[in-house]
């Protein structure tokens, strides 16, 4: 049996500058099935760090003679790759089993099974163990379509099975395979945090979320439950891509980086083995006052940024995202803490919700210059699949694009009570050019001593951003 794993060939988000990632997700599928089905051929094609076009690709799929073919997805922006690999699959070879997998398809199974033909099952939720039971009935010749956590064709038309129970434990998990791209480790950077000589890894340190944000398809993905490798497993991780892969750089898939002890225990290691790093996390603004003790441990354990979400001074609008408690205070005390410790702090806005108009947008805009985090991302309220905002949507009538490539949160999916989606997309384009074509800020950012924070700023002052912004009108 011949799996093959691929990283379709994609566009970079340009709001975050240039990067290649190493493709996470079907890394840690292929480490789960060739350490349980040891005698299973297993390939990785990374398209983007081969520099693969669609045409490179088809080639390589021909050369690889896959009969299960497993594209990586990752977002409901990018579902469109994983469907034209399938698609490409069934051209070379119509007998190649196509799987998809991932929060979209696991949202979407039955449209998508209904839609595309050429795709022939989706595994929901975890993939691991259910990837393993799918391979295991096509090498037995058995029909998976009664396994737990597939979907599929059947003759009473499409099969949705029960989800399987999440791994208890993750550190049960191997290493994800980073050894099947070994050769192009070196390859992986991402322009604004790492350089090439960086080395880029992506590491998971957790699944899931406890929190119940409205807009966020991760939480009901993983069962609205955080599961959190223990730090020893997580610094084991670091330190074998380090000596092995002189990756120097981590990104932090966790949703909700758990600060406080965990972190700290994570810094202590990273510190106590003498790895020379940095890295990246997600965090909670309420997280980092609360444990702002601890952030000089992370700092010299190599955390030199911290994405933390803002969404929107507007209260009612924070609760209806279910982030009640957060405040303005909260949110700025966040900012300067993680100032203090020179950790660069990347905040996140959200505009588009129900009731936004010129006036509330603006409001946000005055607020996202007060509280004054080293860069802003904004987003359009998007409603992804799978989450309380879609379904809401989708009720009311609201989903004016339902093109899914366009779900990126940077295009205008729906209209507000008061705005188009036209006069939503000026408004986000109008929260990038204010707040980073605001000279004073530009002058700071460009002659910081942050290096990453000068870095941004001199990617920006290119106008990439904004130039790239613009073409969406
Ligand atoms: C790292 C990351 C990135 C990196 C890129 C990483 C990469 N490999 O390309 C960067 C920063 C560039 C990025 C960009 C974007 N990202 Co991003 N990103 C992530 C992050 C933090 C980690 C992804 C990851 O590796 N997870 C760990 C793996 C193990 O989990 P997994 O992918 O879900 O895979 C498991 C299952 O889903 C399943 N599975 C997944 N794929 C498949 C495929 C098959 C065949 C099978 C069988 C199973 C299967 O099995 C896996 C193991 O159980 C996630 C959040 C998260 N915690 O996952 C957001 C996330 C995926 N990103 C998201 C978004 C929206 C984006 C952007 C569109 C915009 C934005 N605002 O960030 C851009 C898109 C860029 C582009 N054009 O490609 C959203 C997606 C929401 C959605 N429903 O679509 C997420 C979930 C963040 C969030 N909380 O909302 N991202």
């Amino acid at each position: 049996m011949r799996v093959l794993f691929v990283e379709p060939p994609k566009e970079f988000w340009f709001i975050m500058g240039k990067y290649i990632p190493p493709p996470y997700g079907i890394l840690a599928l292929a480490g789960y099935l060739e350490r349980e089905l040891p005698d299973v051929e297993i390939c990785v094609v990374d398209s983007q760090s081969e520099g693969l076009d669609w045409v490179g690709l088809e080639n390589r799929i021909r050369e690889n003679h896959p009969d299960l073919i497993a594209p990586s997805s990752m977002s409901t922006a990018n579902a469109f790759l994983s469907l034209r690999t399938a698609e490409l699959a069934k051209k070379v070879d119509k007998r190649i089993v196509t799987v998809l997998g991932g929060q979209h398809f696991t949202a979407t199974a039955t449209e998508t099974l209904n839609k595309y033909p050429e795709v022939d099952y989706i595994i929901l939720g975890e993939g691991e163990i259910t990837l393993v039971e799918l391979v295991k009935f096509l090498m037995l010749k058995k029909d998976p379509v009664k396994i737990s956590g597939v979907a599929s064709r059947s003759e009473g038309g499409i099969r949705i099975n029960e989800r399987r129970d999440l791994i208890c434990d993750l550190d049960t998990l191997p290493y994800p395979a980073y050894h099947r791209v070994a050769d192009q480790m070196s390859g992986y950077y991402f322009s604004l945090m790492a350089e090439k000589e960086s080395h880029f890894a992506i590491i998971e340190g957790s699944r899931g979320c406890n929190y119940r944000c409205s807009y966020c398809s991760q939480s009901p993905f993983w069962d609205h439950t955080q599961r959190n490798k223990t730090p020893g497993r997580i610094v084991d991780e670091i330190e074998h891509l380090n000596r092995e892969y002189g990756s120097s750089f981590f990104w932090f898939t966790d949703d909700h980086f758990l600060l406080g002890e965990y972190a700290s225990t994570v810094s202590d290691e990273i510190i106590r083995r003498g790895l020379k790093i940095k890295w990246f996390c997600q965090a909670r603004c309420d997280d980092i006052n609360k444990y702002k003790d601890s952030l000089p441990r992370l700092w010299k354990s190599g955390c030199i940024w911290m994405l933390v979400g803002f969404d929107t001074p507007n209260p009612s609008t924070l609760k209806n995202f279910r982030r009640g408690d957060l405040n303005r205070d909260i949110a700025k005390d966040a900012v300067l803490n993680l100032r203090e410790n020179n950790i660069l702090s990347q905040g996140t806005f959200i505009i588009g919700e129900r009731d936004d108009d010129r006036a509330s947008i603006q409001v946000l805009r005055e607020y996202d210059d007060w509280l004054d985090p080293d860069i802003a991302t904004f987003m359009v309220l998007t409603p992804y699949p799978g989450t309380e905002v879609y379904e809401e949507a989708k009720e009311k009538g609201w989903i004016e694009d339902e093109n899914w490539a366009h779900y990126d949160m940077i295009h205008a999916i729906m209209p507000t009570k008061h705005l188009t989606r036209g006069e939503v997309q000026e408004e986000i384009h109008r929260c990038y050019s204010d707040f980073f074509g605001n000279w004073d800020r530009r002058l700071r950012g460009v002659r910081s001593k942050n290096l990453y924070v000068s870095r941004t700023y001199r990617y920006l002052a290119k106008q990439a951003l904004l130039n790239g912004l613009r073409s969406l009108f």
